[in-house]
């Protein structure tokens, strides 16, 4: 229970204002069994890991006052297992770790086009979140919708995107998604892959796929519509409003909270104050779900969960994925201020690694000359796919003038699934009684 007395480790974790993530520096009355409420978050993972980032000041030869992270807690852990999936099977594993390795080795690919000087602009990874990118993607029907965020490249490739549109996209050339109007991933494609274009602003991707789910529902359809959003992104304001209009209209929005340790160099530990991020989900009145982001099979369980439950109609599920970003926010962050210690202890937690034992040591589902050939496979692909994109030209100079302004019929809007229905005689309103105003 709460209490107020000062503990030893409160003081010491006194820098910052840290403590430790069970409210034991709250203070609360004693209060009735009967007034007490208890609610549930289904927690998959094998592990919890006990590491605890504090802030430590310190002066440098000069006198100046240095800010650095120190990490605590029991780096030494064993991994833990894959947890067996409640749904999937031998080849349904297999291709989700062939997108992994997709996303992974596309990622270097755009790493080395950006050191060559190929990439216009910046590149942002996800690694190290990779079965959180491809498993939640690839439990999506065709008819759902999606909107990833920077990290998640992974899901583009699930959802049908070829590595070349985003190594086009990346060095803007003629023929990327923004015909080389944009040069990160502010692209979708809501005719063929019910994608919608990342939105910058974190968190308001929550209200818009709400919106696609309310759209879809008006047209007769109960769809899931997935999105992400950060452990840093989700403290926005526009989160909140975007949930709960999910809950109180009971749309299919399955939110993926991406708990990844750092929101560019802010450690969680100043994001936010609860143990974790998916007890949120008990304010806003919907399931909320903890999953390892580093278990392919356990992410992908609690989006099926969670899309089967859109599709019935019964509303938003948030599930919370630990893992760790394991590069700086983009290519230009060398992230010096993440404690090493962290790193080799996710390191150890690599999520392609730890599907790849699973698949052929465990299950024995893959030969290792069978995965041998996979991985060859997957390098083949995208360097025929990084061929492609380097080749292609970049847009002419006249084609800036094209797309700039509407022409006709340039971006109908038209009913994804049927006509919306609309009952007759709600196009008026009726006189109501005068407002009640109490005295
Ligand atoms: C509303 C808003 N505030 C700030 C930013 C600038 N910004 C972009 S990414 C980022 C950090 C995001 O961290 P997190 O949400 O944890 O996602 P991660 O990068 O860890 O995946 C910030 C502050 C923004 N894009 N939108
Ligand atoms: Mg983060």
């Amino acid at each position: 229970m709460a209490t107020s007395k000062k503990t030893k480790s409160d003081a010491k974790h006194g820098s910052n204002g840290h403590r430790w993530r069970n409210g034991s520096a709250q203070t609360s009355k004693p209060v009735a069994n009967s007034d007490l409420r208890s609610y549930s978050i289904p927690d998959y993972r094998l592990e919890h890991p006990d590491l605890t980032v504090r802030q430590a000041i310190e002066k440098g030869k000069d006198g100046a006052e240095h800010v650095r992270y120190e990490v605590e807690g029991n780096l030494n852990a064993p991994v833990p297992p894959i947890r067996d999936s409640k749904y999937l099977d031998k080849k349904q594993c297999i291709e989700i770790y062939r997108y992994m390795l997709l996303n992974r080795k596309m990622e270097i690919g755009l790493e080395n086009l950006y050191k060559q000087g190929k990439v216009v602009g910046g590149v942002y990874f996800g690694l190290g979140q990779e079965a959180c990118s491809c498993a939640s993607a690839y439990a999506l029907d065709k008819d759902d919708w999606f909107a990833p965020m920077i990290r998640n490249q992974g899901a583009l490739l699930v959802r049908g995107f070829g590595a070349s549109d985003m190594m086009m996209q990346y060095m803007a050339k003629a023929d990327s998604p923004t015909k080389g109007r944009d040069g990160t991933s502010h692209f979708g494609d809501i005719e063929k892959r019910n994608m919608v274009s990342p939105i910058s602003m974190l968190g308001d991707l929550i209200p818009v796929l709400s919106g696609v789910a309310l759209g879809a529902r008006l047209q007769g359809r109960n769809i899931a519509a997935l999105t992400w959003i950060g452990d840093g992104g989700q403290s926005t304001g526009v989160t909140y409003e975007g949930i709960n209009f999910a809950a109180v209209q009971n749309l299919g929005l399955v939110l993926f909270v991406e708990s990844n340790l750092w929101a560019y160099s802010t450690p969680s530990e100043m994001q936010y104050r609860v143990k974790d991020l998916a007890e949120r989900a008990i304010g806003y009145g919907i399931p909320g779900v903890i999953v390892d982001g580093t278990d392919a099979c356990q992410v992908y369980d609690a989006a099926r969960d969670a899309v089967e439950r859109a599709h019935r109609g019964e509303g938003p599920t948030l599930i919370e994925a630990k893992m760790m970003r394991m590069k700086g926010h983009a290519i230009h962050d060398a992230a010096a201020y993440v404690p090493k210690p962290m790193f080799e202890f996710w390191k150890k937690r690599d999520p392609i690694a730890r599907f790849e034992n699973y698949l052929v040591k465990e299950k024995k589902w893959l030969t290792p000359k069978e995965n041998a050939e996979l991985i060859s496979d997957v390098e083949r692909v995208i360097e025929e796919e990084r061929e492609i994109a380097v080749n292609f030209p970049m847009p002419t100079p006249e084609s800036a003038e094209g797309g700039v302004f509407c022409e006709d019929g340039c971006h109908e809007i038209k009913p994804k699934y049927s006509i919306p229905k609309v009952k007759k005689g709600t196009g008026g309103f009726k006189q109501t009684e005068a407002a009640v105003h109490l005295k």
